[in-house]
């Protein structure tokens, strides 16, 4: 251990401990939680099954070199991350990073074409996540999936979604913890639809069908991701939030909130609470809306702050997974997962770094001139230093040290990938 950051690290906990917090308690907390790495950070959301541009109206947008481009790449890349990153976490595959030579089509993938995922996923220890890709794909490219209207389209889409369930359902079986499998459809219309009902049937349709066998949650929970719009589908999104919330809630299936999928007034921190009392389980896709859903990096802002709050304050985080969703092209890809994955876990440490059993009895007396001293005031209290101690005991660097680590991966194994 680090004599200056154990140093720090004491200091710090005698400052928590004069407000009741436990830092120790805190950190073991923290330790619990497995955020969710998605692997599209690594490949501008290529995937492995075509050269597709990327569509569904969502984009990532920067050049900046040394993407994945396959899946060794992928996976070494992602280690690396793992190596700079304190805890334990699982990996968020697209059904597009199939590892196989078969030729293979959305509506036929199996188990075997991702067991070597699983070996790998057996020896790094993570567990997985997955989801069906509906976007990027000849059969999307006229705006509509689940919800089409041509049979022989929605039919590929709801085989393809009914096979990513099993799939979850394995990584599930082998890992012994749940795959969540999460399905966003980008169906929409860019002009003003003459018939908006038409299509939310079909979705609700398809999405019965998906769902008709049931899957133990032991192994596979089903989460489904609304959206408000994407790039050329401005004017009407299917699976709109009312659309999601509501399907989720009659048939007790998961909710997915992703940050970008709201209005910019709106905030998932806020929605949380509210939705948790109707639907079973919570995912998360905490990402950063810069002016509309851009997806960039996630960084310590007060959204994600407050998204934080929501899960460990009254302990919602029980029933919640936490996944990030965010593509950013224009810096190494390395180090915009470190980013944002710190960042949330320094948000996350943050949050059980309150005497949360103080502040909540005293909001309820009535004393808000306490509440607002004591959360000002705790914003100046020196988490960073338990950070970097909860770093040092995982064995990854502190600080700006993982950014060295990052340089040095660039220039020995990313620059050499030619
Ligand atoms: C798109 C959704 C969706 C995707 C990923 C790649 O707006 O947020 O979650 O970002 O599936
Ligand atoms: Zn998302």
């Amino acid at each position: 251990m680090n004599k200056e950051v154990l140093q720090r690290y004491e200091s710090a906990k005698k400052a928590y401990k004069k407000i009741g917090v436990d830092t120790d308690e805190a950190i073991k907390k923290l330790s619990n939680i497995k955020i969710s790495l998605h692997c599209w950070q690594g490949d501008d959301v290529k995937g492995f099954l075509s050269n597709e541009d990327l569509s569904g109206g969502i984009q990532s947008t920067g050049n900046y070199p040394y993407r994945a481009r396959n899946v060794q790449e992928l996976r070494q890349d992602i280690e690396k991350v793992l190596s700079l990153l304190p805890g334990k976490f699982k990996v968020n595959l697209h059904s597009t990073y199939l590892d196989t030579n078969e030729t293979v089509t959305l509506d036929k993938i199996e188990p075997r074409h991702y067991e070597s995922w699983v070996k790998w996923a057996k020896k790094v220890g993570v567990g997985l996540d997955f989801n069906p890709t509906c976007f990027s794909h000849p059969l999307a490219a006229e705006g509509f999936t689940l919800s089409s209207p041509n049979d022989e389209i929605r039919n590929f889409w709801i085989e393809h979604c009914k096979r990513a369930r099993k799939i979850g359902e394995y990584f599930g079986k082998e890992l012994g913890e749940p795959a969540v499998t999460n399905i966003w459809i980008p169906d929409g219309m860019k002009d003003i639809p003459y018939n908006r009902t038409y299509y939310r049937e079909r979705l609700k349709d398809a999405l019965d069908q998906i769902f008709e066998e049931k899957i133990n949650p032991k192994y596979n929970i089903d989460a489904l991701e609304s959206k408000l719009f994407g790039i050329g589908l401005e004017s009407y999104t299917v699976g709109s939030n009312e659309f999601h919330l509501g399907y989720a809630a009659k048939n007790n299936i998961a909710l997915t909130l992703d940050s970008g999928h709201f209005h910019p007034t709106e905030y998932i921190s806020d929605k949380i609470s509210a939705v948790l009392l109707f639907v079973p389980h919570l995912l998360l896709h905490v990402s950063r809306p810069v002016r509309w859903d851009s997806d960039h990096v996630v960084i310590l802002d007060d959204e994600l702050n407050e998204i934080a709050h929501s899960l460990v304050r009254t302990n919602l985080i029980e029933k919640t997974s936490i996944g990030l969703d965010f593509f950013d092209g224009s810096i190494n890809r390395i180090a915009a997962w470190v980013i944002g994955t710190r960042s949330t876990l320094k948000a996350l440490l943050k949050a059980y770094l309150e005497p949360t059993e103080y502040l909540k009895k005293i909001e309820l007396d009535g004393n808000y001139t306490d509440r607002l001293a004591i959360i000002e005031e705790l914003k100046a209290f020196p988490f960073g230093d338990v950070f970097d101690y909860y770093c040092e005991l995982n064995g990854v660097p502190t600080g700006l040290d993982a950014l060295k680590e990052i340089h040095s991966y660039e220039k020995n194994v990313l620059a050499k990938r030619g």
